[in-house]
């Protein structure tokens, strides 16, 4: 079996781990996460890797160099989902290098393959808590989920081992995520491979609307306190903004209603706003004009609103050795690249506050993902192997100087 199909294997079937029957829906810490840790454990094993689970439900394989004092590199993504989610966001990152370690020669330093427990934010509504660890920047452990169970109780229930450290190996010297795009550059260039520059910075925040739940036939209209219309006028203000912000995105992704019925005016309102750019002077002024403007509307509806800001990420910088290493391995293995920024976060992100850190795009089909469609071509694949097993072998961990100063605020 080619390393290609490898990793189109691992991928399908680490596809099938999964809380909901039909989908691909893989939550921090759930019993199918559970599950895909001991199947890849065995796995990783098989390849000669050693492996550990840490306190924070990060899968960490190790690949010794003959060299005991040799440094580290840290290689991986992530393998929670999001749900109803395709087969390659995060697991591709995890699954390519696992499939490439039994082809690789000798190298003069450890390689760690990391399987970041948590990233996408959707259980806790806190994104990178695997990378976050790592960086010793978790947000506070009694953070609930929708059932009213906070991490440090999952994390008991896993059951992780407190006392593995959730910390970076000591003497690791740079961090490589390979990832798939997931929007449409790369195809839209015909290019199989993206070198990232820069990850744009997000901000998402909890909006919660509170007014006056009551029957639905007998409040007229004018004495109303309806949470939701003041939710769904927000919502229209968030799009028009955005659309007439040239690099701006802002998303609501999830809402709930209560008490949630059909003859009864919805009380409260919790929806979430997700706003990117990659200047993070226009990203912290929109944040600033979305929560007034989400004020204002409260106090014309004669309602209140709560506003949480659930996590704050600047934009980073990839490390340029790394990159252009990077941008150089795709150009001798002979496989055409484009260098972009990512509009996606990844942990490579929270790495690259302590770690010099990058990443490598695949093209992502149709530009789809979060979507049960995903794909990637397997000559993709092919591609992101060659110029991975060039980078790993002049990979030279004395030429990649630490950065103290990576973010632009
Ligand atoms: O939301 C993101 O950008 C990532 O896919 N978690
Ligand atoms: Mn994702
Ligand atoms: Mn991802």
């Amino acid at each position: 079996m080619t390393p290609t199909q490898r990793t189109l294997q691992l991928c399908d079937h680490i596809a099938t781990f999964t809380d909901i029957p039909g989908q691909i829906h893989r939550l921090f810490l759930t019993p199918a996460t559970r599950r895909l840790h001991t199947y890849l454990t065995q796995e990783m094993r098989q390849a000669g890797l050693q492996v550990r689970t840490d306190a924070l439900g990060n899968l960490r394989a190790t690949l010794p160099c003959p060299n005991p004092q040799a440094p580290t590199l840290l290689i991986g993504s992530h393998i929670d989902t999001v749900p109803n989610a395709g087969r390659y966001d995060g697991i591709l990152g995890v699954a390519l290098p696992l499939a490439l370690i039994p082809t690789l020669p000798p190298l003069p330093y450890h390689l760690e393959l990391i399987a970041f427990s948590e990233e996408e934010g959707v259980r806790f509504r806190t994104p990178f808590l695997g990378s976050r660890a790592l960086t010793n920047t978790l947000p506070s452990l009694t953070i609930e989920d929708p059932q009213g169970i906070n991490i440090q109780q999952a994390l008991q229930a896993f059951p992780t081992d407190p006392n593995q450290p959730a910390t970076l190996t000591p003497n690791t010297f740079a961090f490589l995520e390979l990832h798939i795009e997931q929007g449409p550059i790369l195809e839209s260039l015909n290019l199989p491979l993206g070198i990232v520059e820069s990850i744009v910075g997000q901000t998402r925040l909890s909006l919660t609307f509170v007014g006056q739940a009551n029957h639905a036939g007998t409040t007229p209209m004018p004495l109303r306190r309806d949470a939701l219309t003041a939710a769904a006028s927000f919502i229209t203000h968030v799009e028009t903004l955005a659309q007439g912000t040239p690099g701006l995105v802002a998303t609501v992704g999830t809402i709930t209603a209560a008490p949630g019925a059909p003859n009864i005016i919805p009380g409260q309102v919790t929806l979430s706003l997700d706003i990117r750019h990659p200047d993070d002077c226009t990203r912290l002024r929109t944040r600033r004009t979305l929560t007034t403007a989400a004020r204002a509307i409260a106090t014309q509806r004669n309602i209140e609103v709560h506003i949480r800001q659930a996590s704050q990420q600047s934009t980073v910088l990839m490390h340029s050795t790394l990159t252009n290493l990077l941008a150089r391995s795709a150009a001798a293995t002979a496989n055409p690249a484009h260098t972009m920024h990512s509009g996606a976060g990844h942990d490579a992100m929270i790495l690259a506050e302590s770690l010099p850190s990058t990443m490598l795009f695949l093209r992502t089909p149709h530009g789809l993902s979060h979507h049960p469609d995903e794909s990637v071509l397997p000559e993709d694949i092919t591609a992101a192997h060659q110029t991975l097993t060039h980078f790993l072998t002049h990979l030279d961990p004395t030429q990649i100087q630490p950065r103290t100063h990576l973010t632009s605020t």
